[in-house]
């Protein structure tokens, strides 16, 4: 189940830099997939050391990662929720994906046009809003005369529903992105058949020049205070730069370069571990000698539906599960020797699987 991260912004931002530099990235080993599904959809390896361990541990016929999907989304005018600049086609993209990266400008270089003159992170960023909510403003407006029709019948549900859309409504119209109005829980089952784009969670990527990569500048204070109350996550990279990154295969070297720019890790593997989070999933891994493998799976799936992720009658004929900790096989070494030392947990149908676990599930169907 590889969900979609769309990549958003502006034209000239750096969104397409970004995504080549994501397709390119030369996998950690050479068994790590990486493919183009179509021009503008990539699958990403997602980076994780574990795996590493686990393969030294295990040593494995195979490797298998975890994957998720970028989708470069043409740039986005004002007046994309009105069609212009083929809006309604890149807005339509967007309802697709599970996630928003919003990428933003924060570099300059005057050889390369802003499409609203200068640099401005934050009027950057409410341009794209703006039309993603005006979209909403009409999604939920349909909605709000289809319910009406129906809570005038003297209908009690269509009367609390329409009361919800009216907030709803209220919020789009003041300018808030729909993840920010405040419902309950149960309440945001009203909106879902509509696939908000603002409703969608989404994290930032500073798109600065090299000299600004580990030490932020101010459009980066621009951006963070501006997005401060959203508690988004704010990623500073260069694209430019890690497009450059992404084209080393030899690990040694790769080390090198990003040393040159003070870096440890790329900013790359930064921001798709962030957009893995943002998505709300964690990993469980399956450790055999033919394959080790990571899973992805939602933050507090139970044993069962994360047992259905590997195959439907994994969960349909779930027994139980066993379950080992990293840290522990790290210690042991090996499965017996886990087991010898009482290290495997045996855990039933409640049990929430956690990120990290090693999972070998018992089914009968
Ligand atoms: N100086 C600089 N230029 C960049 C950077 N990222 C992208 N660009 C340039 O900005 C232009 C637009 O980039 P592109 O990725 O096509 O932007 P998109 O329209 O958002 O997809 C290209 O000429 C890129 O080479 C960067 O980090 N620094
Ligand atoms: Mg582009």
């Amino acid at each position: 189940m590889a969900l979609q991260c769309g990549i958003v912004g502006l034209p000239n931002v750096g969104k397409s830099t970004l995504f080549n530099a994501l397709s390119s990235a030369k996998a950690e080993a050479a068994n790590f997939p990486f493919c183009t599904i179509e021009p503008n959809v990539g699958v990403v390896t997602v980076p994780d050391q574990r795996l590493q361990i686990l393969e030294d541990l295990v040593k494995p016929n195979k490797l298998v990662p975890t994957v998720i999907e970028f989708v470069d989304i043409a740039g986005l005018v004002k007046g994309a929720s009105k069609g212009e600049g083929l809006g309604n086609k890149f807005l339509a993209n967007i309802r697709e994906v599970d996630a928003i990266i919003h990428v933003i400008r924060c570099f300059q270089d005057d050889n390369i046009v802003h499409v609203a003159g200068g640099v401005d992170p934050v009027f950057d960023k409410e341009v794209i809003d703006t039309e993603l909510q005006l979209k909403d403003l009409e999604s939920v407006e349909k909605k709000i005369i289809r319910i009406e029709k129906i809570a005038k019948s003297g209908d009690a549900k269509a009367k609390k529903e329409l009361e919800i859309l009216q907030l709803f409504k209220q919020g789009l119209e003041s300018g808030k992105n729909a993840r920010a109005i405040e419902v309950e829980k149960e309440d945001l089952e009203v909106v879902r058949d509509l696939h908000l784009l603002t409703i969608k969670p989404v994290l930032y990527v500073a798109n600065v020049e090299e000299g600004s990569i580990l030490t932020g500048n101010k459009f980066v204070e621009q951006l963070r205070e501006k997005v401060k109350e959203e508690n988004a996550e704010v990623i500073v990279l260069c694209a430019a730069i890690e497009s450059q990154i992404a084209e080393f295969e030899d690990q040694e070297e790769k080390a090198m370069f990003l040393s040159e720019y003070g870096l440890d890790e790329s900013g790359l593997n930064k921001l798709i571990q962030a957009a893995y989070k943002l998505l709300n999933l964690i990993t469980y891994f399956t450790a055999g000698v033919q394959e080790v493998r990571a899973w992805t799976i939602k933050k507090g799936w139970k044993a069962p539906q994360a047992a259905g992720v590997i195959h439907s009658d994994f969960e349909r004929g779930f027994i139980k599960a066993e379950v080992i900790k990293l840290n522990d096989y790290q210690t042991f070494k090996t499965e017996s020797a886990c087991r010898e030392n009482g290290k495997i947990s045996i855990e039933g149908k409640e049990y929430v699987v956690q990120d990290g676990d090693i999972m070998h599930f018992r089914f009968n169907v």
